[in-house]
């Protein structure tokens, strides 16, 4: 494919997996030669440092007092349309349906250069908005009309097409890490800076503290744990059940037990230190910071709902429950904790189970293939 090829990717680019993914693969993408170009709210927090032909188009609002809603989706298929047009955007790659799909949409109407959109379904436009019916035909025509559309799981194509009654052709393209960030680290420093003894056992949850994430699970699964286990629980992420999940540790009587970190940046670094890794959410098309805690060795327990099963093999990188079965995940948990030889093994096979299955540069490819496939129908 040529490599000059000109990328316009449309992401929500503050904190969440869609955005690290978009940006990890525009990050990938540029490496191979092709030209990046951001259209987005703001630069995306990923997007660590410079590259030469990684390029970002901010969407400008003005606030005139007459709207009582500034219509920044309107403004985002403006300034779309204004790139496309500028720069000869060969594929826009929109992360979400909702806005994103249906403003690509609208800015291809408004341009004459033949750019194909491709939209990737990360979850909760499906799972959240699909089921509110003042959305439903809006995703429907996002996705519909869409040159071609990407699901991060198996799962949520099935959920697509059953909340949204269609049948469009959808690739399932997983999520991926990169490797190079991604990998076990240099444990003994930051667990002592913690105060976390040698032998205190480090369990971590990672989220956005929606309540979809059911994080009071993972609290009262810990709980269970250290009536038998010398341990700490590692809270990453910050949310607006923050507050709730705070008072619940106090009501627990776990403080010292659980350390709040709020958001992290080097979060590769705060996986190597922990043992396990619990996401026992209720709705999560993939769960992203699974793989993440897999390709750093780490062993993993997360519900048995969307795309999680499809990351966690059961019984072979860690184990699935049902949501909110408390119980089985303390016990699951214990289990993994107190015998090394399961430990090592999870921590084994989860790592080459990253490697094998979602290696960057194996779904990158994919991606490739997607875009070249559009191209070659111009
Ligand atoms: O989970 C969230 O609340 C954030 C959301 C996002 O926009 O990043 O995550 C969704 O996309 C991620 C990347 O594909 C997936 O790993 C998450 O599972 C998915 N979240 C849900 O489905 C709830």
């Amino acid at each position: 494919m040529n490599n000059r090829t000109k990328i316009g990717i449309t992401c929500y680019p503050t904190v969440g997996g869609s955005g690290v993914v978009a940006t990890e693969l525009a990050k990938l993408l540029a490496e191979k030669g092709y030209e990046i170009h951001f259209i987005t709210s703001s630069v995306p927090f990923r997007l660590k440092r410079i590259y030469p032909n990684i390029f970002y188009h901010e969407v400008e609002m003005n606030h005139y007092a007459v709207f009582q809603y500034p219509p920044y989706d309107l403004a985002l298929a403006n300034k779309m349309a204004e790139v496309i047009n500028r720069e000869k955007i060969d594929i826009l790659h929109v992360h979400y349906a909702m806005p994103h799909a249906i403003c690509a949409i609208l800015a291809k109407q408004m341009v004459h250069h033949d750019v194909k959109i491709v939209t990737t379904l990360h979850g909760t436009d499906i799972t959240v908005l699909g089921v509110d019916p003042s959305f439903t035909n809006m995703i429907r025509f996002g996705i519909e009309h869409s040159d071609r559309v990407t699901a991060v799981s198996h799962s949520l194509v099935a959920q697509t097409k059953d909340m949204l009654q269609m049948n469009k052709n959808m690739d399932v393209v997983y999520n991926f890490v990169d490797e190079r960030e991604y990998k076990p680290q240099e444990k003994t420093v930051l667990k002592q800076e913690y105060g976390i003894e040698e032998e205190e056992d480090v369990l971590i949850h990672i989220s956005n503290f929606r309540k979809v994430k059911r994080v009071p699970d993972v609290i009262h699964a810990f709980h269970r744990i250290v009536q038998h286990r010398n341990a700490k629980l590692l809270l990453v992420g910050d949310g607006p059940e923050y507050s709730q999940v705070c008072q619940l540790v106090n009501e627990l009587g776990l403080r010292g037990k659980v350390l709040f970190l709020g958001k992290q940046e080097n979060v590769s670094e705060l996986l190597s230190i922990a043992d396990l890794k619990l996401l026992l959410s209720e709705k999560e098309s993939f769960g992203l910071v699974l793989l993440e805690a897999m390709a750093c060795g780490v062993p993993c327990i997360g519900s048995n709902i969307g795309g999680i099963p499809e990351v966690i093999q059961d019984g072979e990188t860690g184990y699935i429950c049902e949501p909110g079965d408390i119980e089985d995940v303390a016990e699951k948990a214990m289990h993994i904790l107190s015998d090394s030889t399961i430990k090592s093994k999870f921590s084994r096979k989860g790592m080459e189970r990253v490697s094998n299955e979602f290696h960057s540069e194996h779904i990158v490819k994919q991606y490739e293939q997607i875009y070249e496939d559009l191209l070659d129908q111009r």
